[in-house]
């Protein structure tokens, strides 16, 4: 049987993050070890519900289509505020609940879906469970699951303010750096932000858990020899340069979702399976928004893009070769990227050296980070695999 990429995604859902989560669930090429949720999109108390309610229809699904069930992912309460500064929240694209305000009317929450976040609640049967709980915290929880694996095996998806991340590589850096590589969805590097003038939202909600991440990546090589030299610290006990992705906006445009791709493949599928009924009752929400907010007729899904980056990624071990056709569908760049903590209105700003001169050192630091910062995806691919992967609309790819 062929091997599935083990993951853990960090999310604060989140209408993008629950897409995110579905295409993860559903590609036959990963297995969702775990989920950690962290502040972000909306508070704790909604982001709970949300994540709750989107493996519930994603179990639901299973059971009516009599599939074979899969591992139920743990789900792991994180963060529930930023590490210095005061939260901030998207209510404004999400919707108060943070999901297309869908649960008045159009979706219903699973009855004692609380309960089912309660660790050793006994009186949940385990054929009943559609998630497993911790007593462990996301960081932590991130932690215990790195501990599971061989080093470099397990790749980390976040697609929240990074919070949980960094404190997990707080808590213990080695550890931390036993991730074969965290992909992160945030930053805006030479494009406007959108939370602010100057910032991408999952930056600007926790610039300082950014700067740490970033951060991780000093003396990070994406080589053969770079691959060796981490897998040899950590089996030093030492902490090894992480391998750092971030899918900022740049990168974005590829990552759309069009109104008359939704009116011709997922409205029409109404509440014919149980996963269909849900999706269509929040997405209807993001093409509004999209309309009034943006006068945009496509939805750039950036948490379910980052997804897919990390499913093209798979192939590639760390040591930079992998796939030989990755790099006909992807830009990037290797970037000693940091992130702005202090700025009056420039809080979360991605901050990058253009300067052609003075590259002997790191603006920054005393060690540059290494960032592999992607600027542009190609070909339309998002849209088609989403479109076969959740939605079964047979496109020939
Ligand atoms: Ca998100």
């Amino acid at each position: 049987m062929k091997r599935k990429e083990p993951i853990i995604i960090d999310t604060d859902p989140g209408i993008d993050d629950a897409l995110a989560i579905i295409l993860a669930y559903l590609s036959p090429d990963v297995d969702i070890r775990a989920i950690t949720l962290t502040h972000g999109n909306v508070g704790m108390d909604c982001v709970k519900k949300n994540a709750a309610v989107i493996l519930h229809a994603l179990s639901d699904n299973e059971k009516f289509l009599q599939l074979p069930p899969k591992r139920l992912p743990v789900l792991a309460i994180g963060a529930s505020k930023p590490l210095s500064i005061e939260p901030v929240k998207a209510t404004y694209f999400h919707g108060e609940d943070g999901i297309g305000m869908i649960y008045n009317e159009l979706h219903k929450a699973p009855e004692n879906w609380e309960k089912h976040l309660i660790h050793e609640e006994e009186s949940i049967e385990e054929a009943t469970r559609w998630f497993e709980t911790t007593s462990r915290d996301g960081p932590d929880e991130i932690l215990y699951q790195l501990k599971q694996v061989e080093p470099l095996t397990m790749t980390i998806v976040a697609i929240g303010p990074l919070t949980n991340i960094a404190l997990a590589h707080q808590r213990d850096p080695v550890t931390f750096s036993r991730a074969k590589r965290v992909v992160v969805m945030g930053g805006a590097v030479d494009v406007p932000g959108n939370i602010c003038a100057y910032a991408e939202f999952n930056f600007r909600a926790d610039p300082h858990a950014a700067k740490i991440v970033m951060g991780t990546s000093k003396g990070f090589q994406h080589t053969p020899e770079g691959y060796q030299q981490r897998l040899d610290l950590i089996s030093q006990g030492k902490v090894a340069p992480s391998h750092i992705i971030i899918m900022p906006l740049d990168a974005s445009d590829d990552g759309t979702i069009s109104k008359a791709d939704y009116d011709k493949y997922i409205v029409p599928l109404g509440k014919s399976t149980p996963l269909y009924g849900f999706i269509n009752a929040f997405m209807r929400w993001s093409f509004e928004v999209c309309a009034d907010y943006y006068n945009l007729d496509n939805w750039a899904v950036y948490d379910a893009y980052t997804v897919l980056l990390m499913l093209e990624l798979i192939q590639d071990i760390g040591d930079g070769k992998g796939d030989p056709t990755f790099d006909n569908r992807w830009e990037y760049k290797y970037l000693d990227l940091t992130v702005e903590t202090e700025g009056e209105y420039t809080l979360g700003m991605c901050c990058v050296d253009r300067r052609n001169y003075q590259k002997d050192k790191s603006p920054w630091d005393t060690t540059a980070n290494n960032v592999q910062t992607f600027l542009a995806g190609k070909g339309g691919r998002f849209r088609d695999i989403i479109l076969n992967t959740i939605f079964n609309a047979g496109i020939d790819i």
